[in-house]
């Protein structure tokens, strides 16, 4: 074929005229007659035939993957709506009303408590056929839909369970006012604040739907692997159009194709408006989303336009009202919400002479008032209605909506919208009277709550369909039935230490394979992995456990030989993300609220570079702390200098500086395996016997070095973050006396600096092992506080001074982390001295690092001896004399800014 180039493959090809209207309209005519006679799959083949045919003989189809501007479901195909509209209607003009009003009297209140109105105006229709028609309850078990709320569309999750009687005035009236516990309402969805209600935190944006995916995928592990039949329960995501900016929205939207998630729809409100302006002035959102979703594999179902326009679109016998729908953009749709309806009939139909005549019966304010899909109650009804009967995709419903329905002057589709916090007295009027509300003028100024009573139509409406549905929603419900956790004598062969060299991270494989044969707990274990279980050592587990798939392992692997080879199952128990930690992060979520949104207790290990963690996935990491998850964070290959060979953007000196912010965290740098093997024991029976609202972060290193023994009677210190692991073997009374507390890999050079200067320099140095300087501090700090509180009684002593009183000398502390990390406990070890990896990390050898960042056995002997010194314990020349030998430049430069 001569006309052929790659221009005629891409979106810019336009289609000629028509020059053989008749032989178009035979064609057209045979199509209808085959729709008629032999239905809609009939069309579908023949037209992909025709592709085909056309495709072999060079023919390219210019690539798009748009559809028409206008509704995904012909309302000929629309099913019938099952509900009372009329009732329907009334019940969601009160939860708008008392939804607003809460914001309103909020403000009126407490000035600047803030709050938000147009998102739930925009979205009312999209959440009210869910609550009457689809969103299951847990009912009296753990089966229900799980359901993401849009953060800033809480006010009207409020509003329907105050008219469902699960609210009170008053905590409507303490709307934002979080402190009193019970008394108010959260701002967001904050499982933290109110365990009884909200099940997933989703204000920060984006962290909802790369959720909502996972969540979908974790029901479908949970069913595969045996342990809970999850096949009735569907994840629904909400979410803004602006939201879908962020990364972690579309980020894993091929994931949930690729794996069939047809028990998982996303609702995109597409009012156009985020908080600043317009989410795609100059284009269309709703487009660009159709093409996004299309092109990963989903179902798209675009809920554009309201009934109003179907007569429209039926008369509409040139096809310009669809062509005019497909070319106008975002920014001219705003406005047309802000102005009068004869400037849309000018603007909009009169751009075309031939559609003013649609409209000419219609008055301005019946233009003005034509409703978008979003609005209209059938419209979302088919779509939701359709997204459910899906076997092979998810569905993302794109629905049109306004941003402040209903709020007319006060915002209505206005860029301002987002923060509108009052309505003026006229607004307030306008407000009722535009969805009715049975309030009378006198009491308007006050934005009264309304709630009919019991016995009302809408009442029994309400809690009929919720019956229907088996309850309420959201309602977080947990299980708190206490497991049996295996005693750290399943571990007994990391209790007595070897000679052999090993690592942390080789050590924490090992437990983590027996804690997967345990009887009891073992099919619990999920251990996540994103593409780096050789680094850790892992791939053993690969074919002990197998690595899950949903459709097990279609291939021959090319290490099938192999002992350890690559295995898929669909029963497998890891779960290998690939390369996505934020895709992790939010398994390890899913798998660790288990608990509370399927009742059952599952305990991931997320094992990751520790670098990739918190930096990447922190604010991922503070959701979970929010949500009340259990498990494991395993930050494997940690330290500045622990991980050799590769550089600044691998080597982590902070993540426990990051740890350390979490509240519910614990956080651990352990040295020897039995350090493990106790926190790993005691963190299983806080989550899961004791069932507090906690989760570890546990660094482990790769480097090899013997294991220590478990010292008698440190188990307390261990859980506490620091005791003694080696007293000074110098007896002699009035030696100069040291004590230094090492973590991880540098408790090795606190050993290695201990001998220097026993032997060399005559200190009787006592060595620790802090496991955990954020416990310490967080002990510290909450005697301290209880001192202050309890004046008059006798004072508390916190951990640290307990072990530490009688202990005389200098104490020095170095880790492979930050200086921050050691001086958290700075304030109750006078003259602590610390020595830390502050600054960016490079590639060497360890020993030279850990000298560049001084933290190494030398550089902590010449520590200890500056702080004997300013004790008049050393000489200042001694501590000079030892610079020289080492061959220290005193005026190097400092590690912090090299
Ligand atoms: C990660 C993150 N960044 C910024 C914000 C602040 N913020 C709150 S709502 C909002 C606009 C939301 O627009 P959209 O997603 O379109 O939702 P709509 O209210 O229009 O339904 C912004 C920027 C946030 N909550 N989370
Ligand atoms: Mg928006």
């Amino acid at each position: 074929m001569t006309d052929f180039n790659i221009e005629s493959m891409d979106h810019e090809f336009q289609l000629h005229k028509d020059f053989d209207v008749e032989e178009t309209e035979e064609w057209l005519e045979s199509l209808e007659g085959v729709l008629k006679a032999r239905g809609p799959e009939r069309v579908r083949f023949l037209l992909n035939c025709l592709i085909q045919k056309s495709f072999k003989n060079g023919i390219r189809l210019p690539f798009t993957a748009n559809t028409p501007y206008i509704n995904t479901i012909p309302v000929e195909r629309q099913s019938v709506y099952p509900g009372n509209r009329k009732i329907e209607r009334r019940i969601k003009s009160l939860i708008r009303w008392n939804a607003m009003a809460m914001v309103v009297r909020a403000n009126k209140n407490y000035p600047g408590i803030g709050g938000h109105i147009s998102t739930y105006a925009s979205a009312a229709t999209l959440y009210e056929v869910g609550f009457n028609h689809f969103f299951k309850a847990k009912g009296e078990g753990f089966d229900g839909d799980q359901i993401y709320f849009q953060g800033h569309a809480s006010p009207g999750i409020y509003s329907r369970a105050f008219l469902e009687g699960r609210i009170s005035i008053s905590q409507l009236e303490h709307f934002r006012r979080e402190v009193e516990k019970g008394k108010g309402l959260s701002s967001y969805p904050h499982p933290w604040l109110m365990p009884d209600f909200w099940e997933f935190p989703t204000v920060s944006m984006g962290i909802g739907p790369i959720s909502a995916i996972y969540q979908a995928r974790f029901n479908r592990y949970l069913q595969d692997r045996g342990l809970k039949n999850t096949s009735n329960q569907r994840v629904w995501a909400f979410l803004g159009d602006g939201e879908t900016d962020e990364p972690e929205a579309l980020g894993a939207i091929s994931l949930a194709a690729r794996e069939q998630l047809n028990n998982l729809v996303f609702v995109i409100n597409c009012n156009l408006q985020r908080l600043d302006g317009p989410v795609r002035g100059n284009g269309k959102i709703v487009q660009e989303l159709e093409r996004l979703f299309r092109g990963a594999g989903w179902n798209v179902i675009k809920v554009l336009w309201g009934s109003d326009w179907d007569t429209l679109l039926a008369n509409d016998n040139t096809g310009l009202l669809v062509q005019r729908m497909n070319e106008y953009i975002d920014g001219e749709s705003q406005k047309y919400i802000v102005e009068s309806g004869d400037y849309v009939r000018k603007t909009f139909f009169g751009k075309y002479p031939e559609l003013l005549k649609l409209v000419e019966n219609l008055s301005d304010e019946q233009v003005w008032k034509l409703r978008l899909g979003g609005h209209d109650p059938e419209k979302v009804y088919a779509a939701y209605k359709t997204a459910t009967e899906s076997k092979l995709a998810p569905t993302v419903i794109l629905a049109r909506t306004i941003k402040g329905y209903g709020l007319g002057e006060a915002g209505e589709g206005k860029n301002v919208t987002h923060q509108v916090k009052k309505l003026n007295d006229e607004e307030l009027k306008d407000f009722r009277d535009r969805f009715d509300i049975p309030i009378p003028d006198s009491k308007l100024e006050k934005a009264p709550f309304y709630r009919p009573d019991e016995k009302s139509e809408e009442m029994q409406y309400i809690m009929e369909m919720r019956k229907n549905l088996g309850g309420f929603v959201p309602n977080r419900k947990t299980i708190s039935v206490p497991i049996t956790i295996p005693s750290t004598h399943v571990f007994n062969e990391f209790m007595s230490g070897s000679d052999r060299d090993v690592s942390t991270t080789m050590a924490f494989v090992r437990m983590l394979t027996i804690l997967m044969k345990d009887p009891i707990i073992g099919k619990r274990i999920t251990p996540i992995i994103p593409d780096e279980a050789r680094t850790f050592g892992m791939e053993a587990l690969f074919r002990q456990f197998g690595i899950y798939s949903r459709v097990g392992q279609l291939y021959d692997p090319v290490d099938a030989s192999n002992f350890l080879f690559y295995r898929e199952a669909k029963d497998g128990q890891i779960i290998e993300e690939g390369i996505t930690e934020a895709g992790s992060m939010a398994s390890f979520t899913a798998a660790g609220t288990a608990y509370a949104s399927h009742g059952i207790d599952m305990i991931p290990f997320f094992v990751y570079y520790s670098m990739f963690g918190f930096q990447r996935v922190g604010d991922q990491i503070w959701a979970f702390g929010d949500l009340r998850g259990k498990g494991f964070l395993i930050g494997a290959t940690a330290g500045r200098t622990t991980l050799m060979g590769e550089g600044l953007q691998h080597a982590d000196g902070h993540s426990h500086v990051l740890a350390s912010t979490v509240p519910n965290l614990i956080t651990y740098d352990p040295a020897y395996a039995y350090e493990i093997a106790v926190i790993i024991q005691d963190g299983l029976k806080r989550m899961y016997k004791d069932r507090e609202d906690v989760f570890y972060y546990i660094t482990v290193g790769n480097e090899n070095y013997p294991q220590h023994a478990m010292p008698k009677n440190s188990r307390e210190g261990i859980l506490k973050g620091l005791y003694k692991i080696s007293p000074s073997s110098l007896k002699a009374k009035d030696a100069p006396r040291a004590h230094l507390f090492g973590s991880g890999s540098i408790l090795q050079e606190i050993f290695r600096a201990r001998d220097i200067l026993e032997k060399k320099y005559k200190v009787s140095t006592d060595v620790w092992s802090a496991t955990s300087y954020k416990e310490l501090r967080r002990d510290a700090l909450a005697t301290e506080r209880w001192n202050m509180l309890n004046p008059g009684k006798e004072s508390r002593k916190n951990y640290l001074e307990s072990i530490l009183e009688k202990e005389k000398g200098v104490f020095i502390a170095s880790s492979d982390y930050m200086k921050i990390v050691p001086d958290q406990i700075a304030r109750w070890v006078p003259g602590l001295f610390t020595l830390g990896t502050d600054g960016f990390g490079r590639s060497d050898t360890r020993e030279v690092t850990r000298r560049f960042f001084e933290i190494d056995a030398e550089t902590i002997k010449i520590a200890t001896l500056y702080r004997l010194a300013k004790e008049k314990k050393k000489t200042m020349a001694n501590v000079k004399k030892a610079i020289q030998d080492l061959g220290i430049d005193p005026e190097k430069v400092n590690p912090l800014l090299a």
